[in-house]
């Protein structure tokens, strides 16, 4: 019997269920995103300033399921993407490049309007994709991924990552990304840093 069995047998259904209202699973604890911990990820560093000033609201939260780990297993999590605005930049995640480069991802748009920013490791070539409810976003290998919000309400995604892909959050906090999401004019574009 596996582990995954086993933890099947002990839970009611053997599902996790998601809350797309609040954006949790509920009985999973969740990692919590300030507007303090997205230092340097906007390109408008006077108005981060300010809005700091003001209050230091949560800007995202995900919570993570790790049924098992090893050589062909599946990590995922419910990631929360709360809307607001530094300047003209959406609200962002603080992205990763996976610790083990080969390792790709699956997001799953559940709720909200957003845009993935994609960026190549070794090309540094840029795109956005649209994430949103019922929507699909492969992020590929090699790619540092941040997950933006354009819209009004809440962004409610999953993505699903093998369980050794890992989290390389230094890389992005040495370089950044080299584009930003920003609005003009009513319109959401890419932009250079
Ligand atoms: C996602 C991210 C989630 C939060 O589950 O972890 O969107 O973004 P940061 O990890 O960049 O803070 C994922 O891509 N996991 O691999
Ligand atoms: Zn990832």
């Amino acid at each position: 019997m596996n582990d995954r069995f086993l933890k099947d047998l002990k839970s009611k259904d053997g599902a996790v269920n998601l809350n797309l209202s609040q954006g949790t699973i509920p009985g999973h604890p969740r990692t919590e995103r300030y507007l303090s911990d997205l230092y340097g990820a906007f390109r408008d560093a006077q108005s981060y300033e300010l809005a700091l000033t003001l209050g230091n609201p949560l800007v995202y939260a995900v919570t993570p399921i790790e049924p098992a780990s090893g050589d062909g297993q599946m990590h995922y999590g419910l990631g929360v993407l709360h809307p607001g605005k530094i300047g003209d930049e959406f609200y962002l995640t603080k992205g990763h490049l996976h610790a083990r480069r080969s390792a790709a991802e699956v997001y799953v748009g559940l709720r909200g309007t957003g845009q993935m920013l994609l960026e190549d490791e070794s090309s540094g070539e840029s795109r956005m994709v649209a994430l949103q409810e019922n929507s699909v976003v492969y992020v590929p290998s090699h790619t540092a991924h941040r997950t933006v919000n354009t819209g009004a309400e809440p962004l409610v995604y999953l993505g699903i990552y093998p369980s050794n892909a890992g989290h390389d959050y230094a890389a992005i906090a040495a370089k950044n990304f080299r584009m930003v999401i920003v609005e003009r004019a009513g319109v959401v574009v890419l932009e250079p840093r």
